[in-house]
C-alpha cells in the first residue's frame, strides 16, 4: 500500500494548505503530511482534497427499499410506523447473497459521494423463520465481505434486539430475523471480530437497538464491552411517550441518568429532546448520530441543532435507510431544515466560522470519527489515508475555492463533483466512478430482481 499522494489544495487540521505531499505506510495509514512540496513522482490530485467522511449509521439492506416504500397504504395515515411494517415484510426476503450484493452496491455509492467509512448497525442476523444460520455471524460476515469488495472502511456494530417494546414487551413477528439473547449476540460479536482481526480497515463495536428492544440489564452488560456503543433514541414522539409512561423520563434523559453515556456512545437521531436534554447530551461528550435525509423521509422531526452546537455538542452523519448517499446532501438537509423551522439562514456558523459548509463538514468529520472508533476524519499522521478529491473545474464548483467551495458543494445543485477517492490508501474511485462499479451493479441488479420477484 505504501504510496505518496500530492494535493494541489488540501484541508488539513490547521486549515487549507497548498501543494501538500501525503505519505502513507504499508497499512494505508498516513505517515507524513508536508505542505509546500513539489509533486515529484507522487500521484497528483489537482483539485481540492478533503478528508473522507465517516458515515456513522447504515442498515445496508434498506438500500434495496430506497424509493420503493413511498406509496400510500390503503388505510392512509402513513407514518414511520407503517413504513416499518413495509420494511418488516421486505426484510423476510433477503438471502445472504442478496444482503452482500445490496451492501456492496450501497458502499460503492457511498464512496462515489465521498463517504469513506460506514458504521453498519447490523441486525439482520438470522434466517427468515428466525433460526440462526449454521454460522451465527453469517450475515455480519457478508457485510464485511461487501465492505472489502467495495474498499470502504467499516465499523461493524452487531445489534442486540430482544424485545418488541419498552422494557421487555414481546417481539413482533416481523422482528424474527433480528432476535438474540446476550449469548447469541456474543457469538455474532465474536464472529465479527474474527472476520476483521488484524485489518486496519475495520473496527467492531456494539449496538443495543433501542430502548424498545433491550432491557436496562442488557444495556449495562453491553456498556461493559469494547468499542463504540450506538443506540437509536427519541426518533419519534410515540417513543418519548412510551418511555415517559414506563420510566417517568424521556429517552435521552433516561439514558443520561441510567447509563455511563460518554465519548464512546452515539445516540442515533436524538430528534425529540427538551432544552435540558440538549444541553446535557452535549455535555456528555457523546455523539448525536444525525441522519437528515432519512429523518425527513420518515417524518421524524428536526434536530435541535442551534442549542446543541451552542452547548458544544458533537454530531456525525448517517445515511440510515439510504434515501440519500452523499455527505453534501445530508449536510444540506440538516442546515436547510433548521432554516425552514426558524426562518433563518447560515445557522451552523459563528463569527470566526462564517461558512456553514465548512463548519458543518468539520463537525461531521470529528463526530463521525469519534463514533466510528477508528483513526479517521483528518489528513494527518496516524490517520487512515481516506482522501476525497473535489473537482474544482466541475460546473458546481467553478470560481469557488476552499471554504466557499465547500459551501457550493453542500448547498447547490445535484451534480457530484467527487473525482478521486482513496480509502485506506487504496484508490477506489477515479474520474467519479468506482473502479468495480459495473460488476457490483450487475450483482445488485440480480439481487433486486430476486427481491422484487
Ligand atoms: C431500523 N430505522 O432499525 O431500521 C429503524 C426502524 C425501529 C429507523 N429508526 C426500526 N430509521 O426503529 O424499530
Ligand atoms: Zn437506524
Amino acid at each position: 500500500m505504501t504510496g505518496v499522494f500530492w494535493a494541489a489544495r488540501a484541508l488539513l487540521p490547521a486549515g487549507w494548505a497548498r501543494a501538500v505531499r501525503i505519505e502513507l505506510d504499508a497499512s494505508g495509514t498516513i505517515a507524513a503530511v508536508t505542505p509546500g512540496s513539489p509533486p515529484g513522482a507522487a500521484r497528483r490530485l489537482s483539485g481540492h482534497v478533503v478528508p473522507g467522511m465517516p458515515n456513522l449509521h447504515s442498515h445496508a439492506f434498506q438500500r434495496a427499499m430506497a424509493g420503493g416504500a413511498e406509496r400510500r397504504s390503503p388505510e392512509g395515515r402513513d407514518s414511520f410506523w407503517t413504513w416499518r411494517e413495509t420494511m418488516y415484510r421486505f426484510v423476510g426476503r433477503f438471502t445472504p447473497e442478496d444482503a452482500e450484493a445490496v451492501a456492496a452496491q450501497l458502499y460503492v455509492e457511498l464512496l462515489e459521494h465521498g463517504f469513506t467509512g460506514v458504521a453498519e448497525f447490523h441486525y439482520l442476523h438470522h434466517q427468515a423463520d428466525g433460526t440462526p444460520y449454521a454460522d451465527p455471524a453469517e450475515m455480519a460476515r457478508r457485510h464485511v465481505a461487501a465492505a472489502r469488495r467495495a474498499g470502504i472502511g467499516m465499523t461493524m456494530l452487531p445489534c442486540l434486539y430482544r424485545h418488541g417494546g419498552i422494557f421487555g414487551k414481546p417481539p413482533h413477528d416481523g422482528q424474527r430475523r433480528f432476535l438474540n439473547d446476550l449469548d447469541g449476540f456474543a457469538r455474532i460479536v465474536a464472529g465479527a471480530r474474527q472476520a476483521t482481526a488484524g485489518d486496519a480497515q475495520f473496527a467492531v463495536g456494539v449496538a443495543p437497538h433501542s430502548l424498545r428492544a433491550v432491557t436496562p440489564e442488557m444495556l449495562h452488560a453491553m456498556a461493559g464491552l469494547d468499542g463504540p456503543i450506538h443506540i437509536h433514541a427519541a426518533e419519534q414522539p410515540k417513543e418519548v411517550e412510551e418511555c415517559l409512561a414506563a420510566t417517568g423520563a424521556r429517552p435521552v434523559r433516561w439514558l443520561l441518568q441510567s447509563m455511563p453515556v460518554d465519548r464512546r456512545w452515539c445516540l442515533i437521531h436524538a430528534t425529540h429532546m427538551d432544552a435540558a436534554e440538549v444541553a446535557d447530551l452535549a455535555r456528555s461528550g457523546a455523539v448525536a448520530g444525525l441522519c437528515p435525509t432519512t429523518e425527513a423521509s420518515l417524518g421524524d422531526g428536526i434536530f435541535a441543532l442551534p442549542g446543541y452546537l451552542a452547548a458544544g455538542g458533537r454530531f456525525g452523519l448517517g445515511t440510515d435507510s439510504h434515501v440519500g448517499t452523499s455527505p453534501a446532501m445530508e449536510l444540506r438537509q440538516l442546515e436547510t431544515s433548521q432554516r425552514l423551522r426558524d426562518h433563518a439562514r447560515a445557522v451552523a456558523t459563528a463569527e470566526q466560522n462564517p461558512h456553514p459548509g465548512r463548519t458543518l463538514f468539520d463537525a461531521a468529520l470529528a463526530g463521525g470519527a469519534q463514533a466510528s472508533g477508528r483513526p479517521l476524519g483528518a489528513i494527518a499522521p496516524g490517520m487512515r489515508a481516506d482522501l476525497v478529491e473535489l473537482d474544482d473545474t466541475h460546473p458546481l464548483l467553478l470560481g469557488r475555492a476552499e471554504d466557499a467551495l465547500l459551501d457550493a458543494w453542500v448547498f447547490s445543485g445535484q451534480g457530484n463533483p467527487v473525482r478521486t477517492v482513496v480509502c485506506g490508501g487504496r484508490v477506489v474511485v477515479e474520474a467519479g466512478r468506482h473502479l468495480d462499479a459495473m460488476a457490483i451493479r450487475d450483482g445488485f441488479g440480480a439481487a433486486m430482481r430476486r427481491l422484487m420477484a
